[in-house]
């Protein structure tokens, strides 16, 4: 018996081929009968390219069923599946494919890259790899995996600014979907809304896993729009989302218990949910939102229970076989309430780094833990909170921004002699970019022209939304520069 992954989700959909799996906006239904043809076509397509297991198949696509339907293709080939941030600039693409050296590159524009083959494939059956895979006879082999095997690349940012590739086996994949499709009480009624991205963990794995395994309908909407969400609510039960939706959809007038009739449940997670977007988001519409914790490395750790306290500022338990520590920095457990390091071990624990394997052993205790970054307090029942990032990270409208990256792209520019970047509180974004930076005097580039420069180099996601100018950065004795003093100065920035 084969350990593909596609193979569980073909089991659940086998008896519901007429059921649709994906509804647009405008109530135009994708069957899972039509999704099981479509992936079998690309994978067609993609063997006949020479693409087979152990290969990369790098995308940069938007999304479309087309891009599930490659996702699921590259599942039942055993290919590795490693998804861009549909953002990224042509520049920060070429790092990821000189890094995973794919057989093929699935790109949305047509574009010349350096990788085994370049496959078109745009939101509609009209684009080039789509139209192929139609006029394709489908190849329904699925390639014989083991648990162990990767199923997927997903590239996260670094404090050394090089992108990691985070390795998820079949098994880490499959473990965190079975665990939370269960957790979250998914039922033969559950319809869920989809309006995150799909080239991250949240987007593809948590939310589009748990809706495959019930193989009941997703309204899949290409982008999150809080007027779009609003009018499709009273036919959804289940809605996945950053902080950010839920900010924007209390930003709409009138926005209330009637829009949610129909909803079952609320989750937030990829950023901290403030405890004040909780109790507004109560108060109008009497839902409790339910917060989990996440990350590339691991997909969901912990949750908030479905039935019992979802408390507001706590992500909630470890999902079942996952441990969880918070320990010092001498390794040793912290008491219950103490702040420290949060190290995780469990079968949703990543295999390492793409071809980094002493980063790797870096960020691994001695008996297996992983090392999260993240600082929390446990309480004594178990109960996780999450109190600060041991990184330097910045986390806007749920994408993880790391300053190095930021700083190497102003210190590049001509008149700039150094710059410090830091997050700063923003209403929408939860945090934004604040870029502060010392000039030679007299020579100092003007915004434009710093926007300019960063316009090649950086998605516009990582973008400073304020530039401080400044003589000099402020530094402690030992010369490096103050970041904290910098958030006290200007982490009111977009106050107000
Ligand atoms: C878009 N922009 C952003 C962001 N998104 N700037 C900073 N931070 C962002 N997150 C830029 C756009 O390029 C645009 O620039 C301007 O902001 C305004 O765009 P707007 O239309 O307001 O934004 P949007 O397109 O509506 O997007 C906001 C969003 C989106 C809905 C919050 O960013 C989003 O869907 N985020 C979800 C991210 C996610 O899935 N993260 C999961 C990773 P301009 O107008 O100047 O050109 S973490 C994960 O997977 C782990 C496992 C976990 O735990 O979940």
């Amino acid at each position: 018996m084969t350990d593909n992954l596609y193979s569980l989700f073909a089991s659940r959909f086998a008896p519901h081929q007429h059921r649709a799996c994906f509804v647009d906006a405008d109530g135009g239904a994708f069957t899972f009968g039509a999704l099981e043809d479509l992936s079998a076509r690309f994978a067609a397509v993609l063997r006949a390219r020479g693409v087979g297991a152990g290969d990369r198949v790098v995308a940069q696509t938007e999304k479309s069923v087309g891009a599930v339907a490659l996702y699921l293709a590259c599942l039942r080939i055993g290919a590795l599946y490693a998804p861009l941030n549909t953002a990224y600039t042509p520049a920060e693409v070429d790092y990821f494919l000189r890094d995973a050296e794919p057989a093929a590159f699935v790109t949305g524009r047509a574009r010349k890259a350096d990788a085994g083959c370049v496959l078109e494939l745009g939101e509609g059956p009209d684009t080039p790899l789509w139209a192929e895979a139609l006029a394709t006879a489908p190849d329904g082999d699925l390639a014989a995996c083991s648990a162990d095997d990767i199923a997927a690349i997903l590239y996260t940012s670094g404090t050394t600014g090089r992108s990691k590739g985070a390795m998820l086996s079949i098994e880490n994949l499959r473990s965190n979907a079975l665990a939370l499709h269960a957790l979250w009480g998914f039922g033969p009624d559950d319809v869920l809304l989809h309006a995150l991205p799909i080239f991250h963990v949240h987007g593809l794995f948590i939310a589009l896993h748990c809706a495959l395994l019930n193989a009941t309908p997703t309204l899949f909407l290409p982008k999150f729009d809080a007027v779009a969400v609003r009018a499709l609510l009273p036919k959804a039960s289940v809605l996945m989302g950053v902080p950010t939706f839920y900010t924007r959809l209390l930003a709409l007038q009138d926005f209330g218990a009637e829009d949610c009739r129909a909803m079952r449940v609320f989750i937030s997670g990829s950023a901290p949910l403030l405890a004040e977007t909780h109790a507004a988001f109560e108060q109008r519409t009497g839902h409790r939102i339910l917060e989990r914790y996440g990350m590339s490395e691991a997909c969901i750790i912990t949750s908030n229970p479905l039935d019992g306290d979802r408390i507001p500022g706590t992500v909630g338990y470890p999902l079942p076989g996952v441990s969880l520590r918070v320990a010092g920095e001498d390794g040793r457990v912290c008491e219950p309430g103490a702040p420290g390091m949060i190290e995780i071990k469990g079968p949703n624990v990543f295999r390492g780094y793409w071809r980094m394997p002493e980063k790797t052993a870096q960020e691994f205790r001695e008996d297996g833990f992983f090392i999260t970054g993240d600082v929390g307090v446990q309480a004594a029942d178990g109960r996780v909170s999450i109190v600060g990032r041991a990184k330097d990270m910045i986390i806007s409208g749920g994408y993880n921004i790391y300053p190095i990256e930021i700083e190497a792209a102003l210190d590049a520019i001509d008149g700039v002699i150094e710059s410090a970047v830091i997050g700063a509180p923003h209403p929408d974004f939860g945090e934004a970019v604040v870029a502060v930076l010392a000039c030679r005097p007299g020579a100092a580039p003007d915004q434009a022209a710093i926007e300019a420069a960063l316009h090649e180099k950086l998605a516009r996601f990582k973008h400073p939304r304020r530039f401080v100018f400044v003589d000099d950065l402020p530094r402690n004795a030992m010369g490096k520069v103050q970041k904290a003093a910098l958030r006290q100065s200007y982490g009111d920035s977009f106050a107000g």
